[in-house]
C-alpha cells in the first residue's frame, strides 16, 4: 500500500472543501433578469488531481503536477433524474481541449467531475481539437452531443501553421457513459461552429441551427445564425441553410453571432440564448442575447429584445482573454427555474439562475433595438416621461 505525497494529500483536502462549498447569490447584482452567484461553478481547481498528478511516489517522488489544466469553461448541460450534468470544455496546458462530465445535485454548487475525462471515438479524419458540446435530449430518444471539431487547413501554405477548418462533430448516447460517434455534420459552408440540434422533429426531419462562415475567424460573406433540415442523423446532411438571425451594424452582434444551447420551449415561442460579438480596442467582446422564434416554425423570428442579457461583469471580465461571456448549456427545471451555464473569458464556468417567466418577459417586453441613436434616445425619453406620474406621487 503506497502513501500519497503530503502535498497531494493536502491538495486533496483543499479540493474536498471546494467541492462542498455553498454558493450564494451575488448581492452586487440586482436587475431582476437573473441571479448571479458569488462563486463560479467549475474552475480548473475542480479538475480531479488524479487527472493531473502522478500519484506513484516511485515515478513522482516530489509530488509535482504532470499534466496541468488551464481552464474549464463552455459546458453543455442536461438534467437527468433531477441531477444536473454539465459536459465541460477542459483545456490542458498543451492547449488541447477535451470533454469531461460533471454533476451536481443543486445545479448551483457541489459540482464534481465523474469518472475520467471523456475519450471520444474519432472518425477517419482525427480531430486535432474539440470543444463546446451542446447536449440535446432529442424526441427520437437519443441524447446527442454536437461539438466543434477543428483540424489544420489542408489547403494552407506550408509557412501557415495556424489556419484551421472548423466543422461539427456528432456523438450520441443513452446513458452519458457510452458515446457513439456519427459522421461529421455536412453543409454547404466551408466552416461551421456553433451547430446546434433542435430538440424536436420539424416536418419529420432533424433540424439544425448553424453558423456558416467563410473563414475560421472571419465571417467573410457568411455569418448569422442559420437553419437547415436533414433527413437523418447518420449522416446529418443539410443542403440548404437559411439565415434566421443576421449580424447587423452597430449592434452587440455586429461581427458575428451564434446559437447557444438548443432553444427552450415556452408558451410564447422558442426562447433562444445566443452569443453576439463586436470588436473594440481590447479585441472581440462576446455577450449573450435572447430572441424568440415561432413555436410551429422555429426558423421564424418573432422578437429580438435590444442589447445583451448577460455580459461578463465584476471578476468575470478578465481571464485567459477579456470581456467574453459564452453559453452552450441551459436547463429548464420542472418548477420553471432556468439555469444558464455561461463561461467567462474562456476560463471558468458560472451559473445564472432565472425562470421561464423572467426570460419570456424580457423577450416580449424589452424594447427592440431601433438601430439609430436618436430613436434609442427617444425610446428612453418615452420611458422617463411615462414614469413621471409615479415619481410625482
Ligand atoms: O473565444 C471566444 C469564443 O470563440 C469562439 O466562438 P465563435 O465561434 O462564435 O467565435 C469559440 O471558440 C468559443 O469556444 C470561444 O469561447
Amino acid at each position: 500500500m503506497h502513501t500519497l505525497h503530503p502535498r497531494i494529500q493536502s491538495l486533496l483536502q483543499q479540493q474536498e472543501e471546494l467541492y462542498n462549498r455553498v454558493n450564494k447569490p451575488d448581492a452586487r447584482w440586482n436587475n431582476g433578469w437573473f441571479d448571479r452567484f458569488v462563486d463560479p461553478v467549475l474552475t480548473k481547481q475542480h479538475v480531479p488531481l488524479s487527472w493531473r498528478y502522478d500519484f506513484n511516489p516511485q515515478t513522482n517522488p516530489l509530488g509535482m503536477e504532470r499534466l496541468g489544466v488551464g481552464a474549464v469553461f463552455n459546458a453543455g448541460a442536461i438534467e437527468v433524474d433531477e441531477t444536473v450534468y454539465v459536459m465541460a470544455r477542459v483545456e490542458g496546458n498543451d492547449r488541447k481541449s477535451f470533454f469531461a462530465l460533471a454533476s451536481s445535485p443543486t445545479g448551483i454548487d457541489q459540482f464534481r467531475f465523474i469518472d475520467g475525462p471523456v475519450v471520444l471515438p474519432e472518425t477517419d479524419d482525427p480531430d486535432i481539437n474539440v470543444y463546446d458540446m451542446r447536449l440535446v435530449q432529442h424526441q427520437d430518444g437519443w441524447i446527442y452531443g454536437l461539438f466543434c471539431t477543428e483540424r489544420k487547413d489542408p489547403s494552407a501554405p506550408a509557412q501557415d501553421t495556424s489556419s484551421a477548418v472548423a466543422q461539427c462533430g456528432i456523438v450520441r448516447t443513452k446513458d452519458l457513459k457510452h458515446w457513439e460517434r456519427l459522421p461529421d455534420f455536412q453543409s454547404p459552408s466551408p466552416q461551421q461552429r456553433n451547430v446546434v440540434l433542435h430538440p424536436e422533429f420539424v416536418n419529420g426531419k432533424y433540424a439544425f441551427y448553424t453558423r456558416p462562415q467563410d473563414g475560421f475567424i472571419d465571417t467573410g460573406k457568411g455569418g448569422g445564425i442559420g437553419w437547415g433540415l436533414s433527413d437523418s442523423m447518420n449522416p446529418a446532411r443539410v443542403t440548404h441553410e437559411e439565415i434566421i438571425h443576421s449580424r447587423a451594424y452597430h449592434t452587440v452582434y455586429e461581427v458575428k453571432n451564434g446559437q447557444g444551447p438548443a432553444p427552450l420551449k415556452t408558451p410564447n415561442g422558442w426562447l433562444h440564448i445566443a452569443h453576439g460579438v463586436r470588436n473594440c480596442a481590447s479585441g472581440l467582446r462576446y455577450v449573450l442575447y435572447l430572441f424568440l422564434t415561432d413555436l410551429n416554425n422555429p426558423a421564424q423570428l418573432l422578437r429580438v429584445p435590444s442589447g445583451f442579457f448577460i455580459a461578463a461583469d465584476f471578476e468575470e471580465r478578465i481571464g485567459d482573454l477579456v470581456n467574453v461571456a459564452f453559453c452552450n448549456g441551459v436547463i429548464a427545471r420542472q418548477d420553471g427555474t432556468v439555469l444558464i451555464y455561461y463561461a467567462s473569458c474562456d476560463t471558468q464556468l458560472h451559473v445564472a439562475r432565472t425562470s421561464i417567466d423572467q426570460l419570456v418577459d424580457f423577450a416580449l417586453n424589452t424594447p427592440e433595438d431601433p438601430l439609430r441613436t436618436a430613436l434609442c434616445a427617444q425610446q428612453r425619453h418615452n420611458l422617463w416621461l411615462s414614469n413621471q406620474q409615479f415619481l410625482s406621487q
